[in-house]
């Protein structure tokens, strides 16, 4: 996914952050006039608004960086005055929960109460729900989110931290979770917050974590026993070859959850090494109730990629059940049920994964039961009208007013906003409303909202909207030079840009093909042109689609080239097997969370592009194929 850049401050800004601050200080002078009306416009939109003038929604985002800065510099007349002069809008979601949280962090009560309550239950965020447990006016009764906290094994943000140190010392959170989070913390490289939080159950960690030792550990405490385990937990030390012998030795002086614990970290560093046959023997010694799901995702995979059906059968089984409920699991423990003969029992979960939308496992799923791909719509386009309606919402209309803004000016902090207050304004449309939204979205450019909204629908299904495919006069001559399937193509670039012109990653990858300038190099050299057409939208397809046939005809496989286009060639082939393997199973087992997540959805995208282009190919079972052997 992309990532959209800092913009930096325009003087502007500055100027209009300064007559805010002097007139929030002087009070009464107010530079901005309020818009106040709360006339629904559309009864199919609950909640939306009178659209304002372009002009205002475009100073009002001036108003809400410098909020935001202001927050940021624990300046609360800012952030307030914004606040009582705006509509609702993510805008102030935005402001109202990092104010929050500024507040909470400063224990400023009183005005985190007022505050709270003027922000929708639906828009808090954890850290700011965190404070109001802290102070006391959420109860969480159910302790939902102290159980989901505590279940944490990684860091949280600090109102989360301080809530869980204090609920701990209270003795209100079930000590045996609050330790394996200790556990988890120390993995983790947490060590400040694994010492804050043992110091709330009472027991510290040693000082320095390495003062015990393995032969000196009678009577320990459970601190001190913690600091033991973490001598094999540790990143650097979980990989190394003693790492199961020192565990083993430690069982005499540890307690069964903490060997348990320690098992499972040595099994999942294995499995993150593609060394499925030692991850296993780990993690069948790991203790249960130790496991985060990601432990219990990489024990599944470690299974699955040795093909050993029994067993994954028997983990994904004794998975939480949320997580059994998850395609991907209902899927692979449908083909386990049909590896052992149990025919019936397969289609069971077949069907369940098909019936859970158009995701890379829903397809597959379908086509084990003997059904394809179908993107034939089932409701009609959106009529004028109901564009028009949509278009009419003051919430749109803030969307697009900084969409257009964005675009003249070429601010991606604007265009990020504009997305923002998009997905507010569609939150609770019904699915005739998110088709003409995604509709109007088409209509002014805006790819990756009109993407968003028509992805949304769950029965009114419109395929065309799901699956856009503008700038065919560029990408199919591009995609027939390279030799590559242009489905495939447009499978790649809704995955990589949502058709964002001029996107830019978190790591630099530029463009619709999010290609790297190194990459850029590379392929400009090779096929003669300048490196700069990297930033030309016809350069940048160019120089994508002949990376991806080069890479294809090195593979001969499309799946690899997939993994390749986002992980690099060496990985590629380093993540093959030393015998055939699957497709699926290929890019199950990939160990980067991004290009595994990656690969499945270009492969479900190219599916549905390739039916909707009426190629005479769309089995996504066939295109995932089988890749071959490392040589
Ligand atoms: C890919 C390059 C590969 C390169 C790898 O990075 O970019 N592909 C292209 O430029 C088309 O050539 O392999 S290498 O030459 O062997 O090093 C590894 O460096 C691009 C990836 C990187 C990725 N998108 C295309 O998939 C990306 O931007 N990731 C960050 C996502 S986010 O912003 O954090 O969400």
């Amino acid at each position: 996914m992309t990532h959209i850049p800092r913009f930096f401050t325009s003087s502007g800004f500055a100027v209009i952050g300064a007559m805010l601050l002097v007139a929030c200080s002087s009070q009464p002078e107010v530079p901005f006039k309020p818009v106040v009306s709360t006339t629904p416009a559309v009864d199919i939109m609950p909640g939306s608004q009178v659209p304002e003038a372009a002009e205002k929604v475009l100073s009002d985002y001036q108003w809400y960086r410098a909020a935001m800065d202001a927050v940021r510099s624990e300046d609360d007349l800012l952030p307030a005055d914004f606040l009582s002069r705006q509509q609702p809008s993510a805008m102030a979601n935005s402001v109202r929960n990092q104010w929050l949280k500024s507040l909470g962090k400063r224990n400023q009560w009183d005005l985190f109460r007022q505050q709270y309550a003027q922000l929708p239950a639906d828009v808090r965020d954890k850290e700011t729900r965190c404070y109001a447990l802290l102070t006391g006016i959420e109860l969480d009764s159910k302790q939902s989110l102290r159980n989901e906290l505590v279940w944490e094994l990684d860091k949280l943000p600090e109102g989360c931290n301080r809530l869980l140190n204090r609920e701990t010392a209270g003795g209100a959170l079930d000590r045996s979770k609050a330790w394996r989070r200790v556990r988890g913390l120390l993995a983790a490289n947490q060590i400040t917050h694994a010492r804050n939080l043992a110091q709330a159950l009472g027991s510290p960690l040693p000082n320095p974590l390495s003062n015990i030792n393995v032969t000196a550990a009678a009577d320990l405490t459970q601190g001190e026993q913690e600091a033991l385990l973490y001598r094999v937990t540790a990143k650097n030390n979980r990989i190394k070859n003693d790492a199961p012998e020192l565990l083993q030795q430690m069982s005499g002086v540890l307690t069964a959850e903490q060997i348990g614990f320690g098992w499972a970290q040595l099994g999942l560093a294995q499995a993150y090494n593609q060394n499925a046959v030692n991850a296993l023997v780990y993690f069948n010694q790991a203790d249960h109730s130790q496991l985060s799901d990601e432990m219990w995702e990489w024990y599944a995979r470690s299974a699955l990629r040795v093909q050993n059906w029994h067993q994954l059968s028997e983990i994904i089984r004794a998975m939480p059940p949320e997580l059994q409920k998850t395609p991907v699991w209902q899927y692979w423990l449908g083909r386990a049920h049909g590896v052992a003969g149990n025919q019936a029992a397969a289609q069971i979960l077949y069907r369940q994964a098909a019936a859970s939308g158009r995701n890379f496992y829903a397809l597959l799923a379908a086509e084990a039961l003997g059904g394809s791909v179908n993107t034939r719509n089932n409701v009609a386009v959106s009529t004028k009208s109901q564009i028009n309606k949509v278009a009419q919402d003051g919430n749109i209309a803030r969307a697009l007013a900084l969409f257009h803004g964005a675009q003249e000016t070429n601010d991606w902090d604007m265009r990020r906003q504009a997305q923002q207050e998009w997905r507010y304004a569609i939150r609770h449309y019904n699915e005739d409303t998110l088709l003409a939204a995604s509709a109007l979205a088409y209509q002014q450019g805006f790819y990756e909202m009109g993407i968003l909204s028509a992805d949304k629908t769950n029965d009114k299904l419109n395929f065309e909207l799901r699956y856009i495919a503008p700038f065919k006069d560029i990408t199919l001559p591009y995609a027939q030079q390279a030799g590559i399937d242009p489905a495939w193509v447009y499978g790649l670039i809704r995955q990589e840009s949502r058709f964002m012109i001029g996107a830019t990653s978190h790591v630099g990858a530029k463009g619709l093909m999010q290609v790297m300038p190194a990459t850029a190099r590379e392929i400009a050299n090779k096929i003669n042109i300048s490196a700069d057409e990297l930033h030309s939208m016809d350069g940048n397809i160019r120089m994508g689609t002949w990376y991806l046939g080069d890479i294809r005809n090195r593979f001969g496989d499309e799946v690899m080239a997939t993994a390749a286009y986002n992980a690099g060639p060496a990985r590629a082939r380093r993540w093959q097997a030393e015998v055939p393997l699957e497709g699926a199973i290929y890019a199950e087992t990939i160990p980067f969370d991004e290009t595994r997540t990656y690969v499945k959805n270009v492969m479900a995208n190219a599916t549905y592009y390739a039916s909707l282009f009426k190629e005479p190919q769309t089995s996504l079972t066939r295109r995932m194929g089988t890749i071959p052997a490392r040589y």
